[in-house]
């Protein structure tokens, strides 16, 4: 635990030997200038993302991949943060029944019992999709696809009864654009408008206990696409079809952003007396913009008595499917993003985590023309913690140049900090310990943004 001392600028070996010069000439003026900001933000965040999220009565999850369990850092993120799982691709019908009448269970079955055996919840992706679809399907004729089609959702359905929470029965039916129509596939074009409803009435038979959703995307505010959907499952609760939730996959970038409407969105839908469910969120960005789109979802399902549940898709950057845009709350080391404690912060955190809580309060130390010294302290709260994270965000042009007793993971903007301990974090019950960084205003003298700090 090292505390920066102010009487130190002079030795440290980042700044320009001119700069040391002023420094030592100017530090008790310095000093009596220099502020003392305590951060203003939001409460601390404690907890994880399972807790918090529980205790809205709603649950977090991810999509997982069986190949990469075995992975510690990936199954420990995994268990300690989530309550909920999606199988990325290991349900899919080509992962399942590549071969007619062939089942496949081996990779599913391995999220599946493991998920269960640690409480979590299971959302079955999917049964009736175009894509990921084993060719032999797009070969039958009408009377044999739809034999194909029910047999499909009967057996794999069977063999998880009473394991899933929510199934995705259809998924992504609709074109995207102005038209409103149906997308093309084997199922639409050779069964029709009926395929889904069919595909409904044969899941429910087959498990009454799960929930049964359509998925899809591009939906996430009001457009054609989505008042198309809104027109089918209105129709399907006037004629009592069996239709339980709606996903809205929420893959958004700065192309496709968080609708303004989404809120309103999620909440005509649910007027039509369904639950819904953000299943397969993620944003492409970083710091404090990504982090601000999160909490708007968070937010927006918070805001909607019937959104039971977020799911984010995937648990690392560096295994998302769009790995270069960073869409998840954990980088490619497992550190937690901007993002994450946003999310964490939006869900009101918890106190039952059962991990500590810190807080970071932000000094600046010195000044000059060109540049300042920022500290910040970290401070336990009333139990020891092993190890914390701050996020601290400059203002471009402002860059910063260096930094000392702590070890900061950048953004891909430059901007975004998010500094952790050099060593060991440990920090007993009211303990508190300190970084420091040197910024380079370029111009610009504002003051960083400190996050909240989060404990682990
Ligand atoms: O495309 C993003 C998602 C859109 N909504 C439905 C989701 O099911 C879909 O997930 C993605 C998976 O994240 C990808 O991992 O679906 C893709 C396929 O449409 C998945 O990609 C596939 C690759 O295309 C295959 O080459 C690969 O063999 O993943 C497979 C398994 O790793």
């Amino acid at each position: 635990m090292v505390q920066i001392s102010p009487d130190g600028i002079s030795a440290r070996p980042h700044l320009p030997a001119c700069t040391r010069r002023a420094l030592s000439l100017v530090t008790a003026g310095v000093l009596a200038l220099a502020g003392v900001v305590s951060l203003a933000g939001p409460a601390e965040a404690v907890g994880t993302l399972g807790n918090a999220a529980a205790a809205k009565g709603r649950y977090f999850g991810t999509a997982v991949a069986a190949h990469h369990l075995g992975e510690a850092q990936y199954a420990s993120t995994l268990d300690a943060q989530f309550d909920s799982v999606t199988p990325e691709n290991e349900m899919k019908w080509d992962a399942i029944e590549s071969t007619r009448n062939s089942f496949n269970y081996s990779s599913a079955d391995q999220i599946v019992n493991r998920a269960r055996s640690k409480g979590m919840k299971v959302r079955g992706h999917t049964l009736v999709w175009h894509s990921q679809l084993p060719g032999w399907v797009g070969g039958l004729g009408t009377a044999d696809l739809r034999t194909a089609m029910n047999n499909h959702i009967t057996q794999v359905m069977t063999h998880y009864k009473g394991k899933i929470d929510s199934w995705d029965v259809v998924n992504e039916a609709y074109q995207d654009g102005s038209s409103g129509a149906r997308r093309s596939s084997p199922f639409q074009d050779k069964l029709g408008n009926g395929f889904i409803e069919e595909a409904f009435r044969t899941a429910r038979a087959v498990d009454a206990g799960a929930k049964l959703c359509y998925n899809d995307y591009n939906t996430d505010g009001q457009n054609a696409k989505s008042n198309a959907v809104y027109a089918m499952v209105k129709d399907f609760k006037q004629r009592g079809v069996p239709i339980d939730c709606v996903g809205f996959q929420s893959h958004f970038n700065s192309n496709s952003p968080v609708p303004s409407d989404y809120r309103a969105n999620l909440q005509r839908f649910a007027d039509l007396g369904v639950d819904v469910q953000i299943t397969e969120l993620d944003i492409e960005g970083s710091g404090s913009s990504q982090a601000a789109s999160y909490s708007s979802v968070v937010n927006a399902c918070l805001a909607v008595t019937r959104c039971t549940g977020i799911t984010v898709w995937g648990v690392t950057d560096k295994y998302s499917w769009r790995s270069s845009g960073t869409p998840l709350l954990f980088d490619g080391n497992y550190n937690k993003k901007p993002a994450y404690d946003a999310v964490l912060t939006a869900l009101g955190g918890s106190t039952g985590g059962g991990s500590g809580s810190c807080t970071a309060t932000y000094t600046q130390t010195a000044t000059w023309n060109g540049g300042f010294n920022g500290q910040v302290t970290i401070k336990a709260g009333g139990s020891a913690i092993s190890s914390w994270t701050v996020p601290v965000t400059v203002t471009s042009p402002q860059k910063v140049s260096a930094t000392w007793n702590g070890s900061p993971t950048w953004d891909t903007s430059g901007n975004v900090m998010t500094v952790k301990p050099s060593g060991n974090g440990y920090l007993a019950a009211g303990a508190s310990t300190s970084f420091g960084f040197t910024v380079n205003t370029n111009g610009n003298t504002s003051t960083p943004a400190v996050g909240s700090c989060t404990a682990s």
